[in-house]
């Protein structure tokens, strides 16, 4: 009820630090789009196999001078996978330890979310996926986020060999999504949601242009193939947005959503790795997911601040200037330099600059070394870390399950009725 919203506000105020000022604002009126990357992990950047780099064209982008790359950022999804990171990305919400949000809250839940926050400062808002709009229970959250338009599916010209797994090839996907895109209103948000390199990695073989892996391990040997593909499909997007004459006015964010390869492939993985061994320790230093924010002009660089999915919606609206103050987000601007740095986890682990917490034990982050028997100050300080993630994620999940949010109706937002959206593609 309203008396658990204040709580929630209490908690973010006390946790509230400035929004950069250096960044603030550099990137007011431009087009913003959401590059969504499945199942991609930051070690695939500058990765090298079969005498080639997987994804050259991502590392040109994470290299570029007009690149933020962030590496110590974390995916922090839970069971939900691809529809966590669409949950904390355009709500700064975590999404639920057990069990979907944006499918058990998005349909009745009242949310203040990206899609909805940037058209209400201009913005036309698109989502584009090439699966049914129903699955994550899309098409109804879309709506309780504002999204003007979705394109899935029905919007594309299907033909047997044109999908694999769960949706369209994003060869495919992409170029007709561009076809879409250009025809928006500008400054237009737009997310698109590649879905190739998904478990477990399989391509047709005109499409492989890389040797499998030789792990023995058959759901890790094809990662590098399906990478391979969704990488050149980046390259072929970037090249027309160029052509079409939108990069100039467009700041492009491209983020992982999740682990590709799980951490119970331990063997697999230390092998691809080059390491003799593969523990709890480095497999959550292995959650690390890149986060890009290019945009010609921009001060770019490879910025080292530990942060998470939680933390874009904050740091994007910052960078394009809309003011949000007092929002229920639980994230904080990646570029503010007081910002706290401890990424939570969705299973109450959590990596810091100094410290790794998996299950009971603590490691320090810096050398992987178990800390046995802290000092008393040490001490403190992992319980202050550890009970921080806790009351973060808790009041979070209150946030979803108790639907706070239709409590809370600050200036900045109008609540969104969800009946004015609909998603079907009208008969040609
Ligand atoms: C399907 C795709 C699923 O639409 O987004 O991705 P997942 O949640 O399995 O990573
Ligand atoms: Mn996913």
């Amino acid at each position: 009820n309203a008396s658990d919203l204040k709580s929630v506000q209490a908690y973010l105020k006390q946790n509230q630090v400035p929004l950069s000022a250096e960044y603030g604002g550099v990137a007011k009126g431009k087009n913003v789009i959401i590059f969504h990357l499945e199942s991609f992990q930051q070690f695939l950047i500058d990765f090298k196999w079969d005498g080639q780099e997987v994804t050259p064209n991502l590392n040109k982008i994470y290299h570029a001078s007009d690149t933020l790359s962030f590496d110590n950022f974390f995916n922090q999804v839970g069971t939900g996978k691809t529809a966590d990171a669409e949950m904390m990305l355009e709500n700064s919400l975590f999404g639920l330890a057990e069990g979907p949000a944006m499918v058990q809250y998005g349909t009745t839940n009242t949310f203040q979310a990206a899609p909805a926050i940037f058209n209400q400062n201009g913005y036309t808002s698109a989502a584009f996926h090439g699966d049914v709009p129903s699955f994550w229970n899309r098409d109804n959250a879309y709506k309780s986020w504002g999204y003007n338009y979705f394109f899935s599916s029905s919007y594309y010209q299907q033909k047997s060999d044109y999908s694999i797994g769960y949706g369209l090839k994003d060869k495919i996907f992409l170029k007709d999504s561009a076809q879409y895109l250009q025809q928006l209103p500008q400054p237009f948000y737009a997310k698109l949601i590649t879905v190739t390199n998904h478990y477990p990695y399989l391509l047709d073989k005109e499409n492989q242009s890389i040797a499998k892996t030789d792990t023995g391990d058959s759901t890790v040997d094809g990662y590098v193939q399906t990478a391979k593909y969704l990488d050149q499909s980046v390259g072929e997007f970037m090249d027309w947005l160029d052509a079409s004459g939108l990069a100039k006015n467009t700041m492009i964010v491209f983020y992982g959503d999740h682990y590709g390869i799980s951490g119970n492939h331990k063997k697999a993985v230390a092998k691809l790795l080059g390491k003799d061994s593969f523990n709890n320790f480095d497999n959550a230093q292995f959650q690390r997911v890149p986060l890009m924010i290019h945009m010609p002009g921009l001060k770019g660089g490879i910025n080292h601040t530990y942060g998470g999915e939680i933390d874009v919606l904050p740091t994007l609206l910052n960078l394009t200037g809309i003011k949000d103050t007092d929002s229920i987000q639980f994230g904080q601007d990646l570029l503010s330099p007081q910002r706290n740095q401890t990424v939570a986890f969705r299973n109450g682990d959590f990596v810091s600059p100094d410290y790794t917490k998996v299950g009971s034990t603590y490691y320090n982050t810096k050398s992987g070394e178990i800390i046995k028997d802290p000092a008393a100050p040490v001490k403190t300080t992992l319980d202050e870390l550890t009970n921080h993630v806790a009351t973060e994620l808790s009041l979070s999940d209150s946030v979803i399950t108790g639907d706070l949010l239709r409590f809370y109706e600050p200036a900045w937002f109008k609540k969104v009725d969800k009946t004015k959206y609909s998603y079907k593609k009208s008969k040609a």
